[in-house]
């Protein structure tokens, strides 16, 4: 087809009907000539098309009057446009609402906004309630003086991300009193002293629900996560990649009480103790439930090292760690319970695991490996050694049987 013969289909008269809108059924009730002319006001034009049209590229087959820039329409007039509103049909949905459960969301939007990679957003919450974020990287460290604070997305961990970019912890708790709930968040880019992702030193409460914390860092402990004297419980979350100096890459726990359930820890180093996690103080304890630490890296207690706690393990994988499975040094007392049919210390280098001054040991069920899922050199490194052993007990240095 020629372009004359092309042009003179596709384009009708222009001064006999509505010339180049995304609804050309729709007649125009203004004169048209060549070009788009139309003088209706916004929201009562009928040609959508031309230089009178603040948006001509939404699906408004007219001019809405809306404050969207073109092709970016606030549907929902609360004043931001589609693409940074996740909800853009409901007026009580921002980029960042707040609800504190007593009256109407508000627009937090401004406290998050604003970081850049160069300069995170400072933001300090001093009130109780949830801040859901829609898609997108925010650029912020977020301290909590409130006691009970939510930090959450509308579409997940995968589309929603709090970087700190290098600037200090992503979250800090500023009291013992105050309790951080993460939903659906990536936490990322945190670099601290403790806890890149999470700083929690002085004793809070700190839950982690569908969430990743991946890419952080620490000069000391806890890469990803610290947690002094407080309660620390991540439920189908992963801490990975992250990485610490002196202890726990991923996790640094001391004092804590730690439960783990359906998460992974995997891919964390430390130039320390504990590649996926520290468990240390004196009244430290862990249950780690269908979960998996893997891939993890230190000089000592590849996966975890548990000093004078008393770490449990519950159908849980500890496998394919640098630097042993997990040591225990100086602790109590030692589970690692694979009766619900799954879970395995297998493959790691060096030992499966490894015990100083370790009072009680039991394995229950467990597959410590055979053949290629044998841990290197041993299964069980209890300064004499142990290998494949599925269910056994260990009640001091000379009654391990
Ligand atoms: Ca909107
Ligand atoms: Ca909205």
């Amino acid at each position: 087809m020629s372009l004359a013969l092309f042009l003179l289909v596709a384009c009708p008269p222009a001064s006999t009907k509505d010339d180049a809108d995304s609804a050309p059924a729709l007649p125009d009730s203004g004169t048209d000539t060549a070009a788009d002319l139309d003088t209706g006001s916004p929201g009562t034009g009928t040609d959508d098309s031309g230089s009178s049209d603040s948006d001509p590229g939404d699906s408004q087959p007219q001019d809405d009057g809306d404050s969207g820039a073109p092709g970016d329409p606030d549907h929902d007039g609360d004043g931001y446009p589609a693409s940074i509103d996740c909800d853009d049909d409901d007026a009580g949905v921002f980029p960042v609402t707040f609800m504190d459960g007593s009256s109407s969301p508000s627009d937090a939007t401004a406290i998050f906004d604003g970081g850049s990679a160069g300069a995170p957003a400072s933001v300090v919450l001093v009130d109780a309630g949830e801040y859901r974020f829609c898609d997108g990287l925010y650029y912020v460290t977020v301290s909590i003086s409130a006691e009970n604070v939510t930090l959450s997305s509308v579409n997940g961990a995968a589309v929603t991300t709090l970087s700190a970019e290098g600037h200090g912890s992503v979250t800090r708790l500023e009291s013992a009193v105050v309790s951080l709930s993460l939903h659906d968040l990536t936490l990322s880019g945190g670099a601290a002293a403790n806890g890149g992702a999470v700083d929690n030193t002085v004793g809070g409460t700190v839950s982690l629900t569908n969430t990743v914390v991946d890419g952080n860092t620490a000069t000391s402990c806890g890469g990803g996560i610290v947690s002094y004297d407080g309660y620390l419980t991540l439920d189908n979350s992963d801490v990975i990649n992250n990485s610490a100096s002196s202890a726990g890459g991923g996790i640094c726990c001391a004092d804590c009480f730690l439960s783990v359930t359906a998460s992974d820890i995997s891919g964390n180093a430390v130039g320390n103790r504990g590649g996926g996690l520290y468990l240390g103080g004196f009244s430290s304890t862990m249950t780690v439930t269908g979960s998996t630490i893997s891939n993890n890296t230190a000089t000592a207690g590849g996966g975890a090292w548990h000093e004078m706690s008393s770490p449990r393990y519950q159908d849980s994988y500890i496998t394919d760690n640098v630097g042993g499975g997990f040591t225990v040094y100086w602790s109590a007392n030692t589970v690692v319970d694979c009766t619900g049919g799954s879970g395995g210390v297998l493959r790691n280098t060096e030992n499966g695991a490894s015990m100083d001054y370790a009072a009680w040991f039991s394995s229950v069920d467990c597959d410590w490996g055979t053949g290629a899922d044998d841990n290197t050199p041993y299964d069980v490194n209890y300064g004499y050694s142990y290998g494949a052993n599925a269910t056994f007990s260990c009640g001091w240095v000379e009654g391990c049987s």
